[in-house]
């Protein structure tokens, strides 16, 4: 929720390079939000975050990972609901509640991996401050210790390695709502709502330092800014920690939410920031309006998987990586709503990812996206064995579309329709004419550009 533009001191400016390729080509993550709050699972699902404003928003989260704040603000359906179903207890009985017995995290990364996802970031820290791993200074409060008496930042590591798909790690540096005593956020998030001092600078400091050092994550992705008092250069400030961490992975990336310091690719949020999304950026999203897991949602508010495989390409068109998140249930599964876009999306990727995975944004002046009828454009190739523009394009089956395309750029008469898309190739234009849809989502064209 982070939207400020960040301005990067000198003490940063040593940082700053070039976006690794892999992170580029990567396209597709998968995002995991799981925590003490996905046991009550609740929340109102009144749409997505950027087109609601902010009182609304909060008093009406729809973030059920949000629960331990939104249950804290009077007048909340959110709060009657846990004075309803749970008497009002307190929030950490659902850390010993939270029993994960279905949990297989070879059987989540295998869902993974058919999605064509090539990196995977869960939370081990999200801002009800409960860590998913046996994090120093946090006593009992883990899940090492507590609840699912498991170390999930562990397995989700070891199984993502095991499947080859490159790992990360979600960490709210700026919200921790069980140390400090804030109130609760009832409109934007502003100092009164972080806890700014010292120690819990240093807290912080040495849980990222230890994820660092146990897991050997390849994303830093933080969240809603860093302590103030870790930001100056020094012993344990936010720039130590992108040494150990750039030291441990040269390769590596962090995201543009650890404060005005550094990034290497900038994030936006459902609706929210996507006026930034300029150099390399990545759009993360839930299948439905929330990222934890939250009973309430259904297929009304969720991404199906054509809904899903449409923000992706859009997404991936435009230059950027799309974060799509899971909310697993408190037990550890995939709800078969989840799975379905997930398994859609998939098949897709089976289907396209040659003209997705490694693809670059196709010059504007060769071919224009359009919504009325949707086109997306993505371009993959070399200067040495030439470029081809790949056009996706929704219509329904027995239509046809004409392309928006700069005849004279492309060679028209070599263009090769895929799944079910039959192409009429003219001089000056091309129709293409879908004929059948095999996966969801949009059909594609394939044109050697000359
Ligand atoms: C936001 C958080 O407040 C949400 O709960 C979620 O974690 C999202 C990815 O980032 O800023």
């Amino acid at each position: 929720m982070f939207t400020a533009e960040p301005k990067r001191p000198e003490a940063y400016e040593g940082f700053r390079r070039e976006t690794p390729e892999w992170f580029k080509d990567a396209k597709l993550g998968i995002f995991v939000h799981w925590g003490p709050y996905s046991v009550p699972a609740w929340a109102e699902p009144i749409g997505a975050l950027g087109t609601i404003d902010k009182e609304t928003w909060q008093k009406h989260n729809p973030y059920a990972e949000w629960y331990y704040n939104t249950i804290r603000i009077e007048g909340s359906p959110a709060q009657e609901h846990q004075r309803e179903v749970y008497d009002g207890a307190d929030y950490d009985a659902f850390l010993d509640a939270w029993k994960a017995e279905s949990f297989d995290a070879d059987e989540i990364m295998a869902l993974v991996a058919r999605t064509g996802a090539r990196y995977f970031v869960p939370t081990t820290k999200h801002h009800d401050g409960v860590t998913l791993w046996d994090a120093p200074g946090t006593g009992d409060r883990n899940t090492v210790a507590r609840g699912p008496k498991r170390d999930i930042v562990g397995e989700f590591r070891d199984a993502a390695e095991r499947a080859g798909i490159r790992f990360g790690i979600y960490y709210s540096g700026g919200l921790d709502w069980h140390v400090g005593g804030q109130p609760p956020i009832t409109s934007v998030i502003d100092d009164a709502h972080r806890p700014l001092d010292k120690a819990y600078a240093d807290y912080a400091f040495e849980h990222v330092a230890d994820l660092i050092e146990k897991y050997n994550p390849e994303v830093l992705w933080g969240d809603i800014e860093w302590p103030d008092a870790g930001k100056p250069d020094g012993e344990k400030s936010m720039a130590e920690l992108f040494r150990r961490f750039y030291r441990a992975r040269p390769e590596g990336v962090a995201n543009d939410r650890w404060g005005e310091t550094h990034w290497d690719f900038r994030t936006s949020e459902y609706e929210q920031g996507r006026e930034q999304e300029t150099g390399m950026w990545e759009n993360c999203r839930g299948v439905g309006f929330s990222f934890g897991h939250n009973q309430i949602e259904d297929e009304s508010n969720s991404l199906d998987a054509a809904g899903a495989v449409h923000h992706f390409v859009d997404v991936v068109a435009r230059g950027g990586n799309f974060l799509l998140n899971i909310g697993p249930t408190a037990a550890g599964e995939v709800t078969p709503l989840q799975r379905a876009t997930l398994e859609g999306l998939g098949a897709f990727n089976a289907a396209h990812g040659d003209a997705i995975f490694g693809s670059r944004v196709l010059d504007a002046a060769i071919a224009q996206p359009s919504d009325e009828p949707w086109v997306r454009w993505t371009r993959t190739g070399s200067a040495e064995a030439g470029f081809v523009a790949h056009a996706f394009v929704d219509a329904p089956v027995g239509t046809a579309v004409t392309l928006p395309v700069d005849a004279a750029a492309v060679d028209l008469s070599a263009a090769v329709g895929r799944s079910g898309a039959r192409v009429y190739a003219g001089v000056e234009s091309i129709v293409v004419h879908v004929e059948a849809r095999d996966v969801p989502g949009p059909v594609r064209v394939d044109i050697p550009v000359r």
